[in-house]
């Protein structure tokens, strides 16, 4: 009988300390599915007629468990048109990369696009942005846009069997200061794009050359010890934005991890507890989460088999809406400041009413003082990101951004999502990343 309960125990800290620990089934339970349904139904609702299709909810909703069918198709349909019109002239390599995993993890060929008669190969036009990033690279010393997108790039290729040299994509992402910190914080979700990237390099295609082998080893080591110190008590790696990417990373690089390094299931249900209090209301936070929820990366997308989905998601015709009072006001100052060159520093008190977002400050200043306060904005995945202040615009090849604060911290959301309050200092303030 003790020896039964023994071999119990040990069985069970082997389990513990297997590579992964406890992430051999972190992935929602049925008591917590409603959740995650929530955050589907939430991603789906979003989609709206006017805005671009976003390849990021198609795909985390192609990797969760529970499918409407007919929503997808849809959605499929409006990417293929999408990639047929724009994505020569305006995709950013990024974007490329996206629309290629959504139409993979779709069952459709990125090879092959079609739409009103058109036809387009997303794999070779990927190639095509990829080398004009590196030759931006070799003249600016900056990519056209960072490493994260770099890293989305290397993951689409390496998924697709693109063209694509294992030994100068593993220089490309070797670490380095310039690549994964943006203003001086590490980016935890560049290190976990990279991560899936890198562990693709390593099981797709060809054996790799020892040298290359190693190379790729010795990144992937550096990123996971460098997403481990992002780690909080809580359970966040990074911040809750980035928690879900780094989900995905941590859990296909589990061999690169000391044991109990991580603890999935105290991750998760940070995750799951934020659901509730709309933290990922935004769409894109909510496709970026979704997928670690149901224990799959963005590296399963090439294992899906459509025919086999359940169509189980039922969706009710009337989507929510959000009831309408009156708000009482509120009163914020708001500055605008030139963190760079310090040519203008600007501040104004204005009223907005409760529950108002920071954009809506920015757009009540601009109203009442245009000559301090005009902005311009372009709309990305994200929501409104801004551009310009007072006509100084921001600038890749410089590192220049405008960056968001409140009472002089930067935020974790953008202009269009953060709810502003009572007594706050905002700031918009044009910054070096
Ligand atoms: N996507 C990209 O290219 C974006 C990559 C990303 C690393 C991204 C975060 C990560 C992600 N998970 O999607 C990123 N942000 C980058 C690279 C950047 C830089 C963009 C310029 C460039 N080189 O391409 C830059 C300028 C440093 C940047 N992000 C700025 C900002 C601020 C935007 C302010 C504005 N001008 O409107 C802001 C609001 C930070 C601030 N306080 O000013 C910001 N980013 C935030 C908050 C975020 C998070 C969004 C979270 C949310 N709920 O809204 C983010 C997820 C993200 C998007 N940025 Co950037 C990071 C995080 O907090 N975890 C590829 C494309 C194809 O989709």
């Amino acid at each position: 009988m003790r020896r039964t309960l023994v071999i119990m125990l040990v069985g069970l800290l082997l389990l513990y300390l297997a590579p992964g620990g406890l992430c051999q089934g972190c992935a929602v339970n049925e008591a917590e599915r409603p959740l995650v349904r929530d955050l589907q139904k939430k991603m789906i609702y979003s989609v709206n007629v006017s805005a671009p299709p976003n390849p990021s909810i198609l795909l985390a909703l192609r990797l969760a468990q529970e499918h409407n069918k007919r929503i997808e198709q849809d959605m499929l349909n409006k990417l293929s048109q999408d990639a047929v019109e724009r994505a020569v002239a305006s995709f950013s390599s990024g974007q490329v990369a996206l629309h290629i995993l959504a139409q993979q993890a779709s069952c459709s060929d990125p090879r092959c696009v079609s739409a009103n008669g058109s036809t387009i190969n997303l794999v070779r036009l990927l190639e095509q942005k990829f080398k004009a990033e590196l030759q931006n690279i070799a003249i600016h010393g900056n990519p056209l846009t960072n490493f994260y997108q770099l890293s989305l790039d290397v993951l689409a290729l390496c998924q697709l069997n693109g063209r694509l040299s294992p030994a100068s994509t593993s220089a490309l992402l070797s670490p380095g200061h310039k690549k994964y910190y943006l203003g001086g914080q590490f980016s935890v979700d560049t290190a976990a794009v990279a991560i899936l990237a890198h562990i693709c390099l390593q099981t797709r295609g060809q054996p790799l050359p020892p040298k290359v082998y190693k190379k790729i080893r010795q990144n992937v080591q550096w990123l996971v010890d460098k997403i481990l110190a992002e780690k909080r008590r809580d359970g966040e790696i990074g911040n809750i934005y980035s928690t879900g990417l780094a989900m995905q990373a941590l859990s296909v690089s589990s061999s690169y991890q000391k044991p109990g390094a991580w603890n999935c299931l105290q991750t998760l249900h940070r995750v799951l507890d934020k659901i509730p209090q709309g933290t990922f209301k935004n769409p894109m936070a909510a496709s970026q989460v979704l997928s670690s929820l149901e224990n799959r990366t963005y590296l399963d997308v090439s294992r899906l088999n459509c025919s086999m989905d359940p169509d189980n998601l039922p969706l009710s015709t009337a989507r929510p809406t959000s009831p309408t009072s009156r708000l009482p006001s509120i009163r914020v100052t708001y500055t605008v400041a030139d963190g760079v060159n310090n040519t203008f520093n600007d501040s104004i008190s204005v009223t907005v009413t409760q529950g108002s977002i920071f954009f809506k400050v920015m757009e009540v200043t601009q109203d009442k003082d245009p000559s301090k306060f005009s902005f311009t904005y372009t709309q990305s995945s994200w929501g409104p990101y801004i551009t310009s202040v007072q006509g100084l615009q921001a600038d890749n090849n410089h590192r220049t951004y405008w960056q968001l604060l409140s009472n002089g911290i930067p935020l974790s959301q953008g202009a269009g999502d953060y709810v502003v309050s009572n007594s706050e200092r905002l700031e918009v303030k044009f910054t070096v990343y």
